[in-house]
């Protein structure tokens, strides 16, 4: 198992499980401030989360939740460039969650070091688009349909050795254009095309995805799976479950979790990395 996420500035050691942190460029309905205050509140959002101990940042413009509609390239761009053109000079791994070709390339002009595709490079271009750089980082992640239409005709059976096998058909398909093992990171898709249970399936039998041989990248973070488990209906409140998840996926092998709640996940891996260092009989740091 690789030990290292190799990106277009950073070599992310995964030796130790990483946060991502989320950062959603989104126009505020509520000022009128425009394209400007949501450029400013993105960029401050980057600086919090990276005071709050996040490893990197996931910058997106498009929210692809379920039924969400999608976003113009145009307006894409708008929203993201002139973020990720602040976020790089935080000498910090920076992330586009992102599945249009035009945006990856656009971005890693800009110096972004990870390119995060929903659709695993499946867009026509995206591949190409990602091979052409010579080290950024990718995480191919497990969609079942697209945004619009996945939870109305969720997954069948037994979806964790398709997700498996998805992966890496994905990651072969990538790596026949030359891009390196350690560029690469596999990720199950929570909530896309998944019901409840198949979700759960995925997260207690996750140790069978690390056989792609590849370091997983999960996100749980206030997702409808956790509501639908815990009753809390506002994604918003979802904090403790969502930092319990993150916990659960990475002692089932997961190098890095995407979170809303950085500071409270940094928190949480604090105490399983106080409870491993003394199983290994090592002295607790303070
Ligand atoms: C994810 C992810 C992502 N999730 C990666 N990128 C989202 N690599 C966006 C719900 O059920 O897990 N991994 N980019 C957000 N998507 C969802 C999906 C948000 C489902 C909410 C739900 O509530």
């Amino acid at each position: 198992m690789t030990a290292v996420w190799r990106t277009a500035r950073f070599e992310i050691d995964l030796a130790q499980a990483c946060v991502m942190g989320i950062v959603n460029v989104t126009p505020d309905s509520f000022s009128d401030g425009g394209a400007h205050a949501s450029t400013e509140a993105a960029v401050r959002h980057c600086a919090q989360l990276m005071e709050e101990g996040a490893d990197i940042l996931d910058i997106g413009g498009e929210s692809t939740r379920p039924g969400s509609p999608a976003v113009s390239l145009d307006e894409e761009l708008a929203r993201v460039i002139p973020v990720v053109r602040e976020a790089v000079k935080l000498n910090m791994p920076v992330s586009v969650d992102t599945y249009k070709p035009e945006v990856m390339r656009a971005v890693l002009d800009l110096g972004a070091d990870i390119v995060n595709d929903i659709w695993a490079l499946r867009q026509p271009g995206a591949r190409e688009a990602v091979a052409a750089h010579p080290s950024c980082g990718i995480c191919l992640m497990h969609m079942h349909r697209d945004p619009q239409t996945m939870q109305a005709a969720p997954m069948e059976g037994d979806v964790v050795p398709v997700v498996r096998e998805f992966l890496s058909e994905q990651a072969h398909a990538l790596r026949a254009l030359g891009v390196a093992r350690e560029r690469i990171t596999l990720d199950p898709g929570i909530g896309f095309g998944k019901t409840v249970v198949q979700n759960f399936a995925l997260l207690a039998r996750q140790r069978e995805l690390l056989a792609a041989g590849m370091p997983l990248l999960v996100g749980w973070s206030r997702k409808s799976s956790i509501g639908a488990v815990t009753g809390i209906e506002a994604a918003i409140e979802r904090m403790a479950p969502s930092v319990a998840a993150a916990l659960l996926a990475v002692e089932r092998g997961a190098s890095i979790v995407r979170v809303h709640d950085v500071r409270e996940t940094v928190a949480a891996l604090a105490v399983r990395r106080a409870m491993i260092s003394q199983q290994q009989g090592q002295e607790l740091q303070p």
